[in-house]
């Protein structure tokens, strides 16, 4: 066998045996690199005679063309098997369900829901939302809904002073959410519907009370809106927020400073089981306090109240959403604990409409 042939089978068994890319490059550099085997043979026809270079040269540009296209069939039967591994190893099972956002795995507090729930019923009646400020003046607090000065009524609250400033004013944190009412009316023309959902604040703490709670309030105000008006509206309240067609109610007679008349209303329930069914039973419990606006009220709030008239109500949401969600203790509502929000707590996008259903 001659030289050349032996060169050529040694290179197309390397050829062969080369695995992967980098070994077929080494093969080339090594047979036409500039120092490779076939270039050190090509060098060599320079010093050749004419017929040598007829001959022997033709036969190393034969050796030169074999072993070159050996090489790129190759190293591109390499590259496709490269790439179908690549593809083998690199799968995605698109059947695996897509990891939940942050925004999925959210939840809403209860509160925020009750909110939510409430603003919906009464939307639905045609009220809007107001809001106040959480630090208020003595003013709007107390004075301008008739509780008069000194008057132990204003000590019952126990309410959060904050150090009197220059004038020796004392600001505090509104014990109800009624100075918003005080600003709406001196801000706004009758007729008035507004409800205000907030948060208060009085100085009592224990398993069903925290110092920081909620509330939410409601005023009526225009010529004519009396306690029938009144009973209709927190009825239909009620049957929406509880979900059921039908309430009874009671309005006991009561006392507030802001209000005259004035009731505590409770609703007829079934405690007998171990949750309350509201619609049935034999028991009663309250859930709200409500009236008609006092005739000092309604000039704090700017209004003749020979014109004008309304009714006004307030619930603690706080006790009504342990009652509606099952949730035993208070404090729970404010510890920040990932684990109870994620039982108790509500999926972002389900929000609470009068017809996709309130808390389903
Ligand atoms: C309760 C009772 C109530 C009001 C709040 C109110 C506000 C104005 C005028 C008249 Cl500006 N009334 N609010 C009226 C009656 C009762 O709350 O037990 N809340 C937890």
């Amino acid at each position: 066998m001659s030289e050349l042939e032996t060169l050529e089978r040694t290179l197309l068994a390397d050829i062969d045996a080369a695995g992967d890319e980098g070994s077929i490059e080494t093969v080339r550099v090594n047979a036409l690199g500039k120092k490779g085997s076939i270039s050190e043979l090509l060098k060599t026809l320079g010093t050749m005679t004419p017929e040598e270079r007829q001959t022997r040269g033709a036969q190393i540009n034969a050796l030169k063309n074999t072993v070159a296209e050996a090489i790129s069939a190759r190293k591109a039967a390499l590259k496709d098997q490269a790439i179908a591994e690549r593809l083998a190893r690199e799968t995605v099972d698109i059947s695996l369900p897509v990891r939940s956002s942050p925004a999925e795995r959210g939840r809403i507090h209860p509160i925020s829901q009750i909110v939510d729930e409430i603003t919906a019923i009464f939307g639905d009646m045609g009220f809007s939302i107001a809001e106040g400020p959480d630090i208020e003046t003595d003013y709007y607090n107390f004075t301008a809904l008739n509780f008069p000065e000194g008057h132990p009524a204003r000590e019952m609250h126990d309410t959060f002073f904050f150090n009197p400033d220059e004038k020796g004013e004392r600001k505090v944190l509104r014990t109800h959410t009624s100075p918003v009412q005080i600003r709406t009316m001196e801000a706004q023309q009758p007729p008035i519907r507004i409800i205000i959902p907030g948060k208060t604040y009085r100085q009592d703490s224990d398993a069903t009370h925290s110092p920081m709670f909620h509330q939410v309030e409601g005023l009526v105000i225009d010529k004519t809106a009396n306690v029938a008006n009144m009973r209709w509206v927190l009825e239909e309240f009620c049957k929406a927020f509880f979900e059921v067609d039908q309430v009874t109610m009671r309005f006991r007679p009561s006392f507030f400073p802001f209000t005259e008349p004035s009731f505590e209303v409770d609703i007829q329930c079934d405690r007998s089981g171990p949750i309350v069914k509201f619609g049935e039973g034999t028991d009663w419990m309250e859930i709200l306090g409500c009236g008609m606006v006092h005739p000092n009220v309604l000039r704090s709030g700017g209004l003749d109240p020979d014109e004008y008239q309304g009714f006004a109500w307030g619930m603690g949401l706080d006790r009504i959403a342990m009652l509606k969600y099952g949730m035993p203790d208070l404090r729970d509502f404010f510890n920040a604990d990932v684990r109870w929000m994620t039982h108790y707590g509500f999926r972002p996008l389900d929000m609470p409409t009068l017809f996709g259903g309130l808390s389903a």
